[in-house]
């Protein structure tokens, strides 16, 4: 649950990338890890299986500093995909503000993603979390052959308020953007319940702005293999 010290205009965020197995959570984390400015990125830790499945989580920790001041401390997980390891999901997803669920494209996943997004809508009532948590679905491996089309896409869209975003994440393609839109979904909802923005003296604007303002272009995730 987010953490507040306000005295030290200080916000901590957990936010969880969620899905089927391989559908790019852990790339993710990695093409953002090389956009971070040096200062705000911790280590990225994964923990890793031999044939490069995640096994348990990935973690890694971004601190944005805004020029006012103001301090939000972002901490991104991967959950493992694999249908065995739910429990594993159940406890990384403890306490989330908010849940990036990473679909994978390609029309042969069509059942995964939807099994996937069920486990999520389980894990969330086992952890007494509102099915409305803040949250936004990205479709990734957008440079494949045989992937529901944008057409698809945006039916899919016009259908549900959660933000969608398209992605090519082995590329960084997509992946500030699927984070600023948690983001924004995130400060929606404490400016709701907190009124973030008036403690802060920041409006969402600004502060998204603000929170990405020294941030690379996207790169290639080397060790990429796909
Ligand atoms: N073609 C393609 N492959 C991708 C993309 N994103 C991830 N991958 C590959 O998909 C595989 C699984 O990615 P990974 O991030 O480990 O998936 P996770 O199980 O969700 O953590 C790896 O081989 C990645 O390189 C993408 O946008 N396009
Ligand atoms: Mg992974």
């Amino acid at each position: 649950m987010v953490q507040f010290n306000l005295p030290r205009r200080e916000i901590t965020l957990k936010v969880v990338y969620y899905g089927p197995a391989l559908s790019g959570k852990t790339t993710n984390l990695q093409a953002l890890h090389l956009m971070v400015p040096k200062v705000g990125a911790g280590r990225l830790m994964t923990l890793e299986t031999r044939d490069d499945r995640t096994l348990f989580f990935d973690l890694l920790p971004v601190v944005f500093k805004t020029r006012s001041g103001f301090k939000l401390k972002v901490k991104l997980l991967t959950v493992p995909g694999q249908v065995i390891h739910d429990s594993t999901r159940r406890v990384v997803l403890q306490g989330a503000d908010a849940v990036a669920f990473i679909a994978d494209s390609q029309i042969s996943e069509t059942e995964a993603n939807k099994q996937a997004f069920r486990n999520l809508a389980d894990n969330l009532a086992a952890n007494g979390l509102p099915p409305d948590l803040p949250m936004v679905i990205q479709f990734n491996k957008r440079d494949l052959p045989d992937i529901r089309s944008e057409a698809e896409l945006a039916a899919f869209q016009r259908l549900r308020s959660t933000p969608v975003h398209p992605a090519i994440a082995i590329h960084g393609i997509g992946v500030r953007e699927t984070l600023e839109g948690l983001l924004r979904a995130a400060w929606d909802r404490l400016d709701r319940e907190f009124r973030m923005g008036e403690h802060l003296g920041v409006d969402r604007r600004s502060f998204i702005q603000e929170l990405f303002r020294d941030w690379g272009p996207p790169k290639p995730v080397f060790g990429a293999d796909a």
